[in-house]
């Protein structure tokens, strides 16, 4: 037996549903800016320890819900446990970010790759949702997610984070057949690992696509707009009777929201470089929105963050389908108790 939800205000903003007011939470709101994450993750040793011991992936999962009034948890984990799974040798060097031992550079690597069965390879992940959902006892919804196909296709060809992205797009202009097929067999992982999440109990989706907004309009289309709709057509959309809804996030997407609306998702992650007014005619009020502070506005002062806050409540204006959070995730560096301003305000500023 799960426990019933008490604050669901999350899906109903989602749903486009009555509320009383903007539910509110942070992307990256696990993490480093926390001093008892940096406690735990001491503990474990290293980042995929954390994120492969369930009871450790849900201590940080729960860090910043003992500590701010959010109204959904996200599951800690990371994009890049797909192309672990893939055999891709995923390690963390110390500054440097993830990197990857086996790279894909040709035929005979995209080849090769499994599409790893989400009860094997990555059991981990579907135990840590199982024990979040169970530790969360119905306080509010539990968020899994996964990348894009492009985005996890970027780390996956670089071998690791990229400024210019020169040998995924090296692919892209020489090969584009194989960069589709390499595309493809990640959509279909993508599918059956969050099908997993949510039979594991996940009550809501989220595709981040953090490398959507480095391709030319015509090449979005192509390469990642047409893997996520990919998914969006072989999600599980329902559980326990409730709409699973699930919400896209491509960065620096901004011109691109109608067509990412009518991929039959239920929201879309909107960063801080467009009006969330605009974005609401772009999209017609067809989907939900969520965003879009700037990050960096919690550098501010207590003061200028209700300011900022206020700001951002207005732009969306009146009306149901808005999830308050920021244009990318938190930074690192950002005193947490100005991330506990901005979720006062948004609970103060927005009430109906
Ligand atoms: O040293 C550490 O503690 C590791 C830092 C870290 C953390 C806290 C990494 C490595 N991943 C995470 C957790 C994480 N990653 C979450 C967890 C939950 C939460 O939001 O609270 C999520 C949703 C992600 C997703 C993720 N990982 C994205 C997409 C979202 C985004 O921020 O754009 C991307 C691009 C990654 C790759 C990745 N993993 C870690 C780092 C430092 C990076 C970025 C590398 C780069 O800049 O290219």
């Amino acid at each position: 037996m799960t426990a019933a939800l008490q604050n669901d205000l999350y899906l109903r903003a989602l749903n486009r549903e009555e509320t009383s007011r903007t539910p509110v939470w942070v992307m990256r709101q696990a993490g480093r800016y926390l001093p008892e994450y940096l406690k735990v993750r001491k503990q474990a040793g290293d980042f995929m320890t954390l994120c492969s011991t369930p009871d450790l992936a849900c201590e940080v999962t729960l860090q910043p819900l003992d500590r701010f009034n959010l109204d959904a948890a996200i599951l800690f984990s990371d994009i890049l446990t797909i192309p672990d799974a893939m055999g891709l040798g995923l390690h963390f060097e110390t500054g440097e970010g993830p990197k990857f031992s086996n790279p894909v550079r040709n035929r005979a690597d995209v080849e090769k790759l499994p599409i790893p069965d989400p009860d094997d390879k990555l059991r981990y992940v579907m135990d840590a949702v199982s024990t979040i959902r169970r530790e969360l006892n119905g306080r509010v919804p539990l968020i899994g997610f996964s990348g894009s196909p492009w985005t996890l296709a970027t780390y996956m060809v670089e071998g690791g984070g990229s400024k210019d992205f020169s040998k995924v797009k090296g692919m892209l202009f020489s090969d584009p057949a194989l960069l589709h097929e390499l595309l493809d067999k990640t959509a279909k992982s993508v599918i059956s690992y969050l099908n997993a999440q949510v039979a594991a109990g996940a009550q809501s989706l989220m595709i981040f696509d953090t490398w959507g907004g480095v391709l030319s309009p015509a090449n979005y289309r192509e390469f990642s707009l047409r893997y996520m709709q990919q998914i969006v057509d072989g999600l599980t959309r329902e559980a326990d009777g409730r709409k699973v809804p699930v919400v896209l996030f491509t960065k620096n997407g901004g011109q691109w929201l109608d067509i990412m609306a009518d991929t039959g998702c239920d929201g879309l992650g909107v960063d801080w470089t467009m009006n969330l007014a605009d974005a609401r005619a772009k999209t017609a009020d067809r989907v939900a929105l969520q965003g879009n502070l700037d990050p960096s506005a919690l550098y501010g002062s207590p003061e200028s963050i209700r300011v900022e806050v206020k700001k951002v409540l207005d732009s969306y204006g009146p009306g149901t389908g808005h999830v308050f959070n920021l244009g990318h995730g938190i930074h690192q560096f950002v005193n947490p108790e100005h991330l506990g301003v901005m979720v006062e305000a948004v609970r103060e500023l927005s009430q109906r």
